[in-house]
């Protein structure tokens, strides 16, 4: 439901002419805005406008509501339409590799939707048959894994499992940035991030299972199903601690199809394109397999001309998703500043928030569960005066690692890199109450 006092972006309800009816102060404002929110809420009008003595109940209040079951899986309410993961329009070429954002500014806590968690398909996605989907565990050589092992999805749902809360984050998040794009909202600086509880089973009770050499098997390749021929190393010391997990649940229920049905590698704290899709393959291995997607993409261009490889791990980050670049402040007084901060390393240990361009900073209240490698939803009062203001956040993280600014971040990796941007985001709050993006060094 749209706040009385944001004006929700970018695909607004609400046209000029109506937030100038707000501010006046007129009455009738809820009638019009839901109107314009796509239906006539007709009792609600004559209700505001009647005589206050006659009980003029709305329909809902007065018949029978629909039947139990008249969805057998429920949707979202029709009301909140827009809520939709938008494709950033130009960015690729194709839609069959392309990403769709999630919009982060219109969620709540920590969760994403499994129907608003952003895509990343370098080859399109598919809807794999379950019943035909296998997954083969071998080794490089003989020695390096006794049994390799063909599973069918039934196996792999027999053996013991975990669920666990985690972020995905593509390493490109906040890619165009490193160019000073300043593409207009949150959805499209910081929405190749969701965050879901996965269920499956920790990849190293499968290799335990195949009789894997611990000793020399230090990396496994995981190899997925689609056309786009996605291989990826994994150092084992990220599966050694049960992290890793073959995974086929997603927020209680299969996988969806657009994440990787009917099983995906998690990786958690590791950049997106680790986290393989339809993953068809695992090899143990005992060096790095240099793949395509560890050599020629997915690698940060440093200050020097030489590129950094393997750089998986999302740094310490955060962002305010509301109020946040294309919405608009209604009115002056009281407003909730809320976001995300998050941490390949582990939990967040605390998020700082000012709303003049980093001069000042205070504490935000961070909300539970706080947990490792998940996305943490903190908030901030702020009352406006009707000045500008410059709204920021920057988190820490239990390792001690602080988000930099873009200073310090260009610094060390300068500008042309794609990947790894977790500089401190800023929205600038003009005196019309509008909000946009801006880059503050
Ligand atoms: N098989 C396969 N796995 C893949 C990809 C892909 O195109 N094919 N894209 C990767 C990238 S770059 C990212 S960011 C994540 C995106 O996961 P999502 O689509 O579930 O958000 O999946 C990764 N795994
Ligand atoms: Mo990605």
């Amino acid at each position: 439901m749209m706040s009385r006092f944001i004006r929700r972006a970018p695909e607004s309800f609400l046209s000029r002419q109506q937030i100038q009816e707000v501010r006046a102060g007129r009455r009738g404002f809820l009638a019009s805005a839901m109107a314009a929110a796509g239906g006539a809420m007709v009792s609600g009008q004559s209700h505001a406008q009647g005589d206050p003595h006659i009980l003029n109940l709305p329909p809902h209040s007065k018949a029978l509501g629909q039947p139990v079951a008249a969805r057998g899986y429920g949707v979202p309410s029709k009301w909140e339409k827009n809520l939709q993961r938008r494709e950033s329009p130009g960015l690729t070429r194709v839609p069959q590799s392309s990403v769709s954002f999630s919009p982060l500014q219109g969620l709540f806590g920590i969760i994403t939707p499994s129907g608003l968690h952003f895509e990343r398909h370098h080859q399109g996605w598919w809807d794999v048959d379950p019943s035909k989907h296998r997954l083969m565990v071998n080794g490089s050589d003989d020695a390096m894994l006794k049994r390799p092992m063909v599973f069918n999805m039934d196996e792999l749902m027999r053996l013991p499992s975990v669920s666990r809360m985690h972020f995905i984050e593509c390493g490109a998040n906040t890619g165009m940035e490193w160019g000073n794009v300043a593409v207009p909202t949150v959805q499209y600086t910081h929405g190749m991030i969701s965050c879901s509880e996965f269920t499956g089973v920790p990849l190293r009770t499968v290799l335990e299972l195949c009789g894997a050499d611990f000793k020399r098997g230090k990396f496994v390749l995981a190899e997925g199903a689609d056309g786009s021929g996605m291989t990826r190393t994994i150092p084992m010391s990220m599966v050694m601690d049960g992290q890793v997990l073959l995974a086929y649940g997603q927020n209680g229920e299969m996988l969806r199809p657009e994440n990787g049905y009917p099983l995906r590698l998690i990786v958690p704290g590791a950049q997106g394109v680790s986290w393989v899709k339809y993953l068809r393959r695992i090899e143990l291995g005992d060096m790095p397999y240099g793949s395509k997607d560890e050599t020629l993409h997915y690698v940060d261009l440093m200050p020097d001309g030489l590129h950094r490889q393997y750089t998986s791990i999302q740094e310490v980050k955060s962002v305010i998703t509301s109020p946040s670049g294309g919405q608009v402040l209604l009115e002056k007084g009281f407003h909730n500043l809320t976001g995300l901060a998050w941490s390949g390393r582990g939990k967040i240990k605390r998020v700082d928030v000012s709303i003049d361009g980093g001069k000042n900073w205070k504490p935000a209240r961070l909300e539970g569960p706080i947990l490792s490698k998940c996305l943490t939803r903190f908030n901030s009062d702020f009352v406006w005066d009707g000045k500008p203001a410059f709204f920021q956040s920057r988190a820490v993280d239990e390792t001690g690692q602080i988000q930099p600014t873009y200073g310090e971040l260009r610094k060390v990796r300068a500008s042309r890199s794609i990947y790894h941007n977790n500089a401190i985001q800023s929205w600038a709050l003009e005196e019309n109450g509008e909000v946009k993006n801006v880059q503050l060094s």
